[in-house]
């Protein structure tokens, strides 16, 4: 029997196991829309912009570990999905997106609602296409699932032109797809990972440096198992936390630009780095030519153009981390001879550094600090929701104060730093576990940037829950103006605009505000049993900093603990000069 593209489309997202689909319809997809009317086995999730489809599409996707599938109309409704793109590309989440087009003959022809998509995600998706016969409908879709998910997994465009969705044909979905320039390596190198357990056996200060990539391959029992056989401490970045237990004695919390005193000085100290699904961002390392100046590195990613990228490495191992680590744990079982483990004056060493610079704030009676409300998220959810964030101090905070005990609990942006990500990110999770607790900690900023979803999470009575950090101003952008521009808050004063409580009302959601301290728990409480979708407005000090902090350009070590006016390393009232360069001077 013959099938149209629009029904061939369908037939393979189900084929694929797709469950849910971020959608926004025109005029070019309709038919497929119009397919999708009868369809009882895939819910389609009406976003109100195609942005935040794409982000709630990626927040499934981060939740779960499946594809997260984004179908939109062609031109602005492609454009719009342009920045969920990149951000999906930077953080190796796999989606598949499903634009519409203009009817092939009239590509080329600037034809109503027409626009290059596919030349204008080349740069930014893992593979995409434009498929110009229906014939070639079905395999294309088969490819696209395929190479967003597998290897180093990443976001897939398929452009599909109306003529295309509209003609018909027999359908058959491909068994296997073989792409002869495309063959991820998954297992790794066995010389390669005998080297590796030899350099851990040898270690004396030795740290795990983790990220995403972990939580990828679904390797954080593995990760667990060398941490516990060897006695190595872990730290985490902030695309990993969760791929080790945040309240595991070896973690160190997360290192980086506003990781903890102890994870970056562990890692500048060691004498052995071993890096699994981490790949040396900027934020991490820091000024690279100083970091961890006398470590040997061990770098397991499965993508190999990730290894040597930012940094030379001394045992590369490209390969799959879960079947990496595996092996590596096998090894160093069988050859560890009573060597593992002895590292105990390092890790006196890490206790003492704990102890000289914990991560704290003072907590008065009345101002509630931007700390106190994460802190009281995770004591009230008992650190059991799936925390989405968007960008800014208050990721920060969440990263530093949220213990995240199982993989996938943390969704964030962190390789491009996309403000507007976190609500939607939370209703693709919400979508995918609905009798999970989920929360998006947001700043007032961030928050208004695709506040329209919130019109998503009601309509389909979504119980995302949004805890907004109200500091009545862009709080990261005021904090680097604080430090190096002078206190000239240029742009970065947002005031009362708007009401965040009348503005969830308007929304159909629940409105809550906390301006004192003593309402915080009431407040959350309230909040997180309701049942439907509930933003609180949590009014903080305004102009509390995120500490510590490297200063751009600055090494690992190079941490700040407070303001300058309140006598910290810095001389009193000195202010830092940031260079074009991004290197820092006081
Ligand atoms: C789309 C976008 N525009 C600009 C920025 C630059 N930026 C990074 S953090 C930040 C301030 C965020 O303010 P807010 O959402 O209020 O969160 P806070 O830092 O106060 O917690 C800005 C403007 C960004 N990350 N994303």
């Amino acid at each position: 029997m013959k099938l149209s593209g629009s029904q061939i489309l369908i037939e393979c997202l189900k084929r694929e196991g797709v469950k849910v689909v971020f959608a926004y319809p025109g005029g070019v997809n309709l038919p497929v829309f119009d397919v999708l009317y009868d369809e009882k086995d895939l819910q389609v999730v009406l976003c109100r912009h195609e942005q935040g489809g794409t982000h709630m599409a990626e927040g499934y996707a981060r939740a779960t570990g499946k594809p997260g599938v984004v179908l939109v109309t062609s031109g602005p409704g492609a454009t719009n999905t342009v920045t969920g793109i990149v951000d999906a590309y930077m953080d190796s989440t796999p989606l598949v997106i499903l634009t519409g087009q203009v009817p092939t003959k009239m590509i080329g022809n600037d034809a109503f609602q027409e626009a290059d998509v596919v030349g204008i995600t080349r740069p930014c998706t893992k593979y995409n296409i434009l498929v110009k016969d229906v014939n070639d409908l079905a395999q294309a879709i088969k490819e696209a699932f395929y190479i967003a998910t597998s290897g180093r997994p990443g976001p897939v465009l398929v452009d599909l032109p109306k003529d295309v969705v509209l003609a018909k044909t027999e359908f058959k979905y491909p068994d296997k797809v073989y792409i002869r320039s495309y063959s991820p390596v998954y297992k790794g190198n066995k010389w390669q990972i005998k080297q590796a357990a030899q350099e851990i056996l040898k270690a004396k200060k030795p740290v795990i440096y983790a990220g995403g990539g972990v939580l990828s391959s679904d390797a954080h029992q593995e990760l667990r198992e060398l941490a516990e056989i060897t006695k190595i401490p872990v730290t985490l970045t902030l695309m990993g936390l969760g791929a080790f237990p945040g309240t595991h004695p070896q973690f160190l919390g997360m290192l980086g630009m506003h990781g903890t005193y102890w994870a970056n000085m562990s890692i500048h100290n060691s004498d052995l780095i071993i890096a699994v699904g981490a790949r040396f961002d900027d934020r991490v390392t820091g000024r690279v030519a100083d970091f961890a100046p006398n470590a040997r590195i061990i770098h397991i990613d499965i993508d190999p153009t990730s290894i040597h990228k930012n940094l030379a490495v001394h045992v590369p191992i490209v390969g799959d981390a879960k079947l990496v680590l595996r092996e590596l744990n096998q090894l160093l079982r069988t050859s560890g001879n009573g060597n593992l483990g002895q590292h105990q004056p390092w890790m006196e060493q890490i206790e003492a550094w704990k102890k000289e610079h914990p991560l704290a704030y003072e907590q008065g009676d009345k101002i509630i600090k931007p700390q106190y409300v994460i802190d009281k998220i995770y004591a009230a959810t008992q650190g059991n929701a799936i925390i989405t964030t968007d960008v800014g101090q208050h990721q920060m905070w969440s990263a530093q104060f949220y213990k995240f005990n199982r993989p996938r609990t943390f969704i964030n942006s962190g390789g491009l730093g996309t403000m507007g990500y976190g609500l939607p990110a939370a209703i693709g999770a919400q979508c995918a576990y609905p009798d999970e607790q989920v929360v998006c900690i947001a700043g007032d900023g961030g928050i208004v940037m695709n506040i329209q979803e919130l019109a998503t999470a009601v309509q389909y009575k979504l119980p995302v829950k949004v805890a907004i950090i109200n500091n009545k101003y862009l709080g990261m952008v005021r904090q680097w103006q604080q430090l190096f521009y002078d206190g000239r808050y240029s742009s970065s004063f947002m005031g009362d605009s708007p009401d965040f409580v009348k503005l969830a009302e308007a929304f159909g959601a629940v409105g809550l505000r906390a301006t004192e301290v003593s309402e915080v728990d009431d407040v959350l409480k309230e909040g997180l049993a309701a049942s439907g979708p509930v933003v609180i407005d949590f009014q903080v000090d305004q102009e509390e900093n995120c500490y510590p902090m490297i200063p751009a350009g600055a090494a690992i070590n190079e941490m700040v603990f407070s303001d300058p006016d309140k006598g910290s390393k810095k001389a009193k009232g000195q202010k830092q000069e940031e260079k074009a360069d991004g290197v820092l001077t006081a």
